[in-house]
């Protein structure tokens, strides 16, 4: 609950969109699109696309190199008084692009000093980037965990990826699994805000859900998003005919989530991986790079 928590946090939930309801009417966010690698696959994700754990699936965004990022979040900070959190959630997942995802937030960090950093990842090899994360001052990840089991997750995960080693089945699921729940581990134990989104796939976890939302909460996640499976063109999904959630059943596990005592996101509009503005504004068209200003 959240009279648990101390001011500072608080205060930091409070200017974040997507952790506080109400900082949505008042707060924007910048997706920075600099990390085009992923090293595991989802049967909801077509590679062509941003990805699809903290995006909508069928849109592309242009990825941008450090330098590129860079100019774009001054000249967007300038521009944009609202803008409170700078995120990289793609396209494809950030911590698979570890070098250019650090390079670019070290950036942000020190010609941007005033606003959030925040990231998204799948968690695959979060445990061994807890340092950085801490020393960068990322106070807020999502890190998106559909299963908890691997029977569940090995109908998502068709092949990991890690230490040039590729795993399928059950042992992919059960890799990915274990260091998703590692992860959220290490960094709520260092203080850090951790949000965890689940896609709702029907005849898949969506009984599964609720289990998953109990051991996170254990682990020391702040907030829970569900988000509806939207497939994206060309997925295994696709292929295999399956449906998204109606929002009633979204509605109704997100209420059975809140029953067990989880504080649930219910405002996610899922963005681009280059969104900027209010939450559900994609004003990334009103800040070309062209019109940011070359360095000196
Ligand atoms: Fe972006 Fe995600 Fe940070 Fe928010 S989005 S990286 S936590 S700043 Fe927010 Fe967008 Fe939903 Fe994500 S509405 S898709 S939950
Ligand atoms: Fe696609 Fe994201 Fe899954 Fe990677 S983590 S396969 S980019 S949806």
């Amino acid at each position: 609950p959240s009279s648990c928590l101390s001011m500072e946090v608080e205060e930091e939930i409070s200017r974040h969109p997507c952790y506080s309801e109400e900082a949505h009417r008042f707060f924007a966010r910048m997706h920075i699109p600099v990390a085009p690698a992923c090293n595991i696959q989802c049967n909801y994700c077509n590679r062509k696309f941003d990805c699809v754990n903290e995006s909508r699936p069928g849109v592309v965004s242009e990825v941008l190199t450090p330098q590129q990022a860079e100019r774009k979040v001054k000249g967007v900070a300038g521009q944009l008084m609202q803008l409170s959190v700078v995120g990289i959630a793609g396209p494809g997942d950030p911590l698979a692009n570890p070098e250019r995802t650090f390079d670019t937030f070290a950036r942000v960090k020190e010609h941007v000093p005033d606003v959030a950093l925040c990231l998204s990842t799948n968690g695959l090899t979060l445990y061994r980037h807890i340092d950085q994360i801490v020393e960068l001052g990322i106070r807020h990840v999502t890190i998106t965990i559909n299963a908890i089991d691997a029977e569940v997750g090995q109908q998502i995960y068709p092949w990991v990826f890690d230490e040039g080693v590729r795993y399928e089945g059950t042992a992919a699921a059960e890799l990915l699994i274990s260091r998703q729940l590692l992860g959220l581990e290490l960094l709520a134990s260092k203080g850090i805000l951790v949000k965890v989104n689940s896609v709702m796939i029907p005849g898949v976890n969506d009984q599964h859900l609720p289990e998953v939302s109990r051991r996170v909460k254990e682990l020391g996640a702040t907030l829970h998003n569900v988000t509806p499976l939207i497939i994206a063109p060309g997925s295994q999904y696709e292929k295999d005919g399956r449906k998204a959630p109606r929002p009633k059943e979204l509605n109704h596990l997100q209420e059975i989530l809140g029953r067990d005592g989880m504080k649930v996101m219910r405002h996610c509009r899922q963005c681009r991986a280059d969104a900027i503005g209010l939450l559900g504004q994609d004003r990334n068209q009103d800040f070309g790079l062209d019109s940011m200003e070359e360095d000196p």
